[in-house]
Formats: structure tokens, C-alpha cells, sequence
């Protein structure tokens, strides 16, 4: 089971790095081993199925669904995040979505994560935001961070998701993380806006356990295999296959 690895990696304080493919902008030349996960899903996108098979037919990486709208979903990927918007305050992101696609997901056995997913403002309004109207947690309010956080856990999602919004101009804080990270016991998820593997690092030290990646490695390819090895240098015990993409 997919989360139980991400728990397991969690509690030894191994990080975890995820691509995120957006189907839209989906680029088979560029798939590698190498990362923990791939994360698939977009705002837009009309179905994921064939970019989960080319995952499946080109690398071992498990892959997990990150679904933008119900009609993302497939039963060929190995996990799905079922996301609640902890910021909307409408139905549609919060019960009828969910509702939409609770029949496919449970008849089709794939294993379903339950997460609270947290939108942080991240310098300029994301796709998600517009798509949404959810309004953002500003950086500096984070007991308004916490609180959603908090509620999430108490709503018993098993993962939290740290957002600045795909191609932010400021990835979540330090202080945002860290606070988060003390406030609930559950595997921390952040991403938005990272392009740099000191980046990583510092969504890492102050309490990431998955640090998620898209839009950078859709612009820089050539740059995955160093974000990898930053990676297994600084929390891996284990040799990490290393991609050779060029
Ligand atoms: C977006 O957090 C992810 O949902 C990744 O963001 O594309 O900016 O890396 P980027």
C-alpha cells in the first residue's frame, strides 16, 4: 500500500520526492526512475489514463492521482488522493465531487488517500484558485494555516498537501511548514513554486516528508537527476537509482 510507505518513510524521516505530470502538458521523453512517486492530474485535463500507462510501461515509480476533476479519474494508476479544498467554502470541492466519483473509486478497489489540501498564497493567483474561487491562506497568517490543518486531521484525512499553487512566485514558507508540521501528526506534503534543489532542502528541514514538483522539471528536464542526488545525499539511506535523462 501506497500510504503506507509514505507513513513508514515519514516516521524514519526519509524524504520523499514526487513528479507532477499534468496531462496536458504530458512529455513521455522525459519519464525516469528516480522518484519516490509520480503524482498525475491537472487543472484541466480531461483523463490521465493514458499518461498513467506510459508511466507503467516506461518506469517502476508508482503512480498516484492528483485528480484536478472527477473525470480524471482511472482505476489504472496504483493510488488516488481524494481531496478536500480546506479553503473552499463550496459544495462542489467539499461533498459533490466526492460524491461523483465514490462509486468508481470503491468499485474499482484502487487505494484511496483521504487528504486535506491546503492552498497558501504563493505571490500570484493559481490556476487552482481561479478554477476554485478558494481564497488562499496568506503566508503570514499561519494560525489560519493551522487551524485548517487541524481540522483536517479531525476529519480524519490520513495526508496534508502545503500548496503555493503550480508555478508560484514563493513556494510555502519555512515558518508555514514548521508550524503546520508541530500542529497535526500526519505525513506533510508540500509543493508549488520549487525550482530549486535548495529549495527542496528547505521545504525538507522544516518539516516536508514529500516535497512535489511540476512545472520545473516540465521546463528543465535535464535538471531532475540533480534534485534526485541532493535528495538521496542528504536523506536516503538506501542508493537511489539516479535517471541518466539527458
Ligand atoms: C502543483 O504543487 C504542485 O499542484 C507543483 O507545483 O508545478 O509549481 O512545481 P509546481
Amino acid at each position: 500500500m501506497i500510504y503506507n510507505t509514505i507513513s513508514d518513510c515519514a516516521r524514519r524521516g526519509e524524504k520523499m520526492l514526487v513528479r507532477l505530470i499534468d496531462p496536458d502538458k504530458f512529455d513521455a521523453a522525459t519519464l525516469c526512475e528516480g522518484f519516490d512517486l509520480y503524482f498525475v492530474g491537472g487543472s484541466t485535463a480531461e483523463g490521465c489514463s493514458s499518461v498513467v500507462r506510459a508511466i507503467h510501461d516506461t518506469c517502476s515509480t508508482p503512480v498516484v492521482l492528483f485528480p484536478g476533476n472527477p473525470g480524471q479519474f482511472t482505476p489504472e494508476a496504483d493510488a488516488l488522493l481524494f481531496l478536500t479544498l480546506m479553503n473552499s467554502r463550496d459544495p462542489r470541492f467539499l461533498i459533490e465531487w466526492q460524491l461523483q466519483s465514490a462509486d468508481a473509486i470503491v468499485d474499482s478497489g484502487i487505494e484511496s488517500i483521504p487528504m486535506g489540501y491546503i492552498l497558501v498564497d504563493g505571490g500570484r493567483k493559481s490556476t487552482t484558485q481561479q478554477l476554485t474561487g478558494a481564497t488562499p491562506v496568506p503566508q503570514g497568517d499561519i494560525p489560519a494555516a493551522v487551524r485548517m490543518a487541524r481540522a483536517a486531521q479531525l476529519l480524519g484525512k490520513q495526508l496534508i498537501y502545503l500548496e503555493a499553487g503550480s508555478g508560484a512566485e514563493t513556494p510555502v514558507s519555512q515558518p508555514v511548514i514548521s508550524a503546520v508540521r508541530k500542529a497535526v501528526n500526519l505525513p506533510l506534503t508540500v509543493g508549488g513554486g520549487i525550482r530549486t534543489p535548495q529549495q527542496m532542502l528547505d521545504a525538507y528541514a522544516a518539516g516536508a516528508d514529500i516535497v512535489v514538483i511540476g512545472n520545473h522539471f516540465e521546463q528543465h528536464p535535464e535538471q531532475m537527476a540533480d534534485f534526485i542526488g541532493v535528495l538521496s545525499g542528504s536523506y536516503r539511506s538506501t542508493n537511489a537509482v539516479i535517471p541518466s535523462h539527458n
